[in-house]
């Protein structure tokens, strides 16, 4: 403000300074200028003073405006007579590289980055450049001394120095396997001590930065095996311990065997039971099979075994039990069917008695057999007999004397089994014997004949009959027929007739009978033989029981009434049916029995 009053008094005054020589009153701080405008002279304060260039130029001091204003950020001002230069502040230096400076070339006041200079921080320091200042601070694997951090060297007694964490701690239960050294990020290894086991945390332990071991977290804990695994179908000796070393032994359960390769398990220093290699494998396998049995009771080694219904035990033991060597010792029990002792009792052939014997091999049975027969048509009759046999055999035959048409009933005793079977039989009706005849030829119509009777079982129910054949040029005889002969039957052929039918009981040993006597015979009429005629007498034995009849014939005697010569052929089977033939032939004769076949 007053500088700006002073310049504008000057220019008011211009009327005097025409009249003078203007540049002799110039202040000798001033200078003498043209007027820009060529009219006259004008005094000026020289730069850097500030007045009317005539009486007073006083030194204008820049720097009272501010140092920041007249010669930038980071500077000092200095004021100088008529002038003023400036200066970096510390930390700064002027980007002229000059000790001071005027800003109106462009120079201004730039940081210093001290950290160029290396090792400004020392050993360890790490130097951190600040605007006009720098600081330190410690590397890692340093730490502060004398101070704390940030430190500026030049300020403070500070400094860093290497990490050291001395000696690595010691861990309860382990020991220091390895340490890498002392200083920072070093490297402590441990191993749990023996009969320890490393249960959890770090084994290792580092050094930190802060000078101090990081670690172990590493806790070991007492080997502790544990229960020993418990191995199917064994069992363990064992003294309860489960510390390291310990020993436990496998024994098999009886019926079991080892097939491993060993029998022991150790506690191992890893804190867990060795493998144990033990293996029990069941002695003898599955249950042995007895034929017919079923198993009443087992386990492994015992096996108790029982027949099965309709089947009875036989010697022997009933109990399979496992051996030493692996195998079962089977029982030794048989069991048999429950069958009487004697089966399949029946009688062949109407002759001999079979059976099946029910009885355990190389016993001898004794049996007892009796044998009644009876007949409905002769109450007197009793064939009673007894037979005995003794045997090993399994399959059995008895003959027996048995007669024809009688119900027999068969009773048989094993007498050691105390057991009776019966049966029932009955014998059919055979071809009876012909009686013995004496075979005569006569010439009279009148002739008495022999005959000597077979003794023969069946006499109750057998008859004689006496035929008369004329003979003639052929002559069929058939001796089967008729079955059932009625005297009072008008069919009779004149040829050929029943002449008399005698009950054979009421015959003795011998009989005479005459032919043709004119009496009547069991019905029969005994017709006179007609003279000068040729007859054939023949006897015919009949057996005869309900519907059956058997019948045998036999050529008894010859009447000659001519001379003609006969073949006579008696054909015969040993069936029901047997035919008699008489064939007719001149000059020759004879009997022959055909067979039927
Ligand atoms: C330390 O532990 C590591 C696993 O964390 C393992 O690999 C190493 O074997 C251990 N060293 C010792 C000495 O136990
Ligand atoms: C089987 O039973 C028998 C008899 O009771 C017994 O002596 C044996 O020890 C048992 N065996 C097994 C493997 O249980
Ligand atoms: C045998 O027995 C049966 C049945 O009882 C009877 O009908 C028959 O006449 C008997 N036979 C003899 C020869 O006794
Ligand atoms: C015995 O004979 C009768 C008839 O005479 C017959 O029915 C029965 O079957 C016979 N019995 C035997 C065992 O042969
Ligand atoms: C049958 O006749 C003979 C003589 O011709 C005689 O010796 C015998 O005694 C007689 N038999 C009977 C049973 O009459
Ligand atoms: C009379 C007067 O003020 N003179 C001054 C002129 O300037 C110089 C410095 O340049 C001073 O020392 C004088 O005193």
């Amino acid at each position: 403000m007053i500088v700006v009053f002073l310049l504008c008094v000057i220019a008011g005054m211009p009327a005097a300074g025409q009249i003078l020589d203007v540049c002799t009153t110039c202040h000798v701080n001033a200078t003498c200028d043209h007027k820009s405008d060529g009219s006259g002279k004008v005094c000026n304060c020289k730069y850097g003073f500030v007045g009317n260039g005539r009486t007073f130029c006083i030194d204008k001091d820049e720097c009272q405006i501010g140092a920041t204003k007249i010669c930038g950020q980071h500077t000092t001002c200095h004021n100088t007579y008529g002038s003023y230069y400036c200066t970096c502040r510390s930390g700064y230096s002027p980007s002229n590289n000059m000790p001071i400076f005027i800003p109106n070339d462009g120079t201004h006041c730039q940081d210093i980055d001290e950290c160029r200079i290396t090792g400004l921080c020392g050993e360890g320091g790490q130097c951190r450049n600040l605007e006009g200042s720098f600081e330190c601070s410690c590397q890692l694997g340093y730490q502060v001394h004398n101070g704390v951090e940030p430190f500026n060297p030049h300020r403070d007694k500070a400094s860093c120095k290497v990490v050291d964490c001395g000696q690595p701690v010691s861990v309860e239960d382990a020991v220091l396997l390895s340490v890498t050294g002392t200083t920072y990020g070093s490297i402590a290894t441990y191993a749990c001590d023996e009969g320890f086991i490393w249960a959890r945390g770090e084994n290792a332990s580092v050094c930190g930065a802060n000078g101090q071991w990081r670690g172990p977290t590493m806790v070991c804990e007492e080997v502790d095996c544990g229960t020993p695994p418990a191995l199917p179908h064994s069992h363990m000796l064992w003294n309860k311990s489960s510390r390291i070393g310990t020993v436990v032994v496998y024994q098999c359960n009886s019926g079991y065997r080892n097939v491993g390769k060993g029998n022991v398990s150790i506690c191992t220093a890893a804190g867990n039971w060795e493998e144990p290699p033990v293996f029990c494998q069941a002695k003898c396998g599955p249950v042995p099979f007895l034929a017919n049995s079923e198993v009443v009771w087992h386990n492994r080694s015992v096996v108790v075994h029982r027949c099965v219904d309709r089947y009875h035990s036989w010697r022997g033991s009933n109990v399979s039990v496992c051996g030493i060597s692996g195998l079962w010792q089977k029982a030794t029990l048989r069991c048999i069917e429950i069958k009487p002792p004697i089966n399949h009792l029946y009688v062949l052939n109407e002759k001999c008695l079979h059976w099946k014997a029910e009885k355990y091999e190389e016993d001898t049975e004794v049996y007892k057999v009796t044998y009644i027969g009876s007949r409905d048509y002769q109450r007197s009759f009793h064939d009673k007999r007894k037979r005995s046999l003794s045997s090993k055999a399994d399959q059995l035959e008895l003959c027996l004397n048995l007669l024809p048409v009688t119900n027999y009933s068969i009773s048989i005793t094993a007498v050691s089994a105390r057991f009776t079977a019966t049966i029932t039989t009955n014998t059919s009706l055979p071809v009876p014997p012909a009686p013995v005849v004496y075979y005569r030829e006569f010439e009279t119509p009148v002739p008495t004949l022999r005959l000597r009777r077979s003794a023969n079982t069946l006499d109750p129910i057998s008859s004689y009959q006496v035929f008369v054949l004329l003979v003639e040029e052929i002559m069929v005889f058939d001796c089967s027929c008729p079955g059932h002969p009625d005297p009072s039957s008008k069919s009779k052929s004149s040829s050929q007739y029943i002449t008399a039918q005698i009950l054979v009981r009421h015959i003795g040993t011998e009989m005479n009978f005459t032919v043709g006597d004119g009496l009547y015979y069991g019905g029969f009429y005994n017709a006179p033989l007609k003279n000068g005629r040729n007859y054939y007498i023949i006897v015919r034995v009949v057996s005869q029981w309900k519907t059956d009849l058997k019948s045998s014939c036999v050529l008894w005697a010859r009447i000659r009434g001519t001379s003609y010569v006969l073949k006579v052929s008696l054909l015969s089977s040993a069936a029901s049916v047997g035919l008699l033939a008489l064939v007719l032939l001149s000059g020759y004769s004879f009997i022959r029995f055909f067979k039927k076949t």
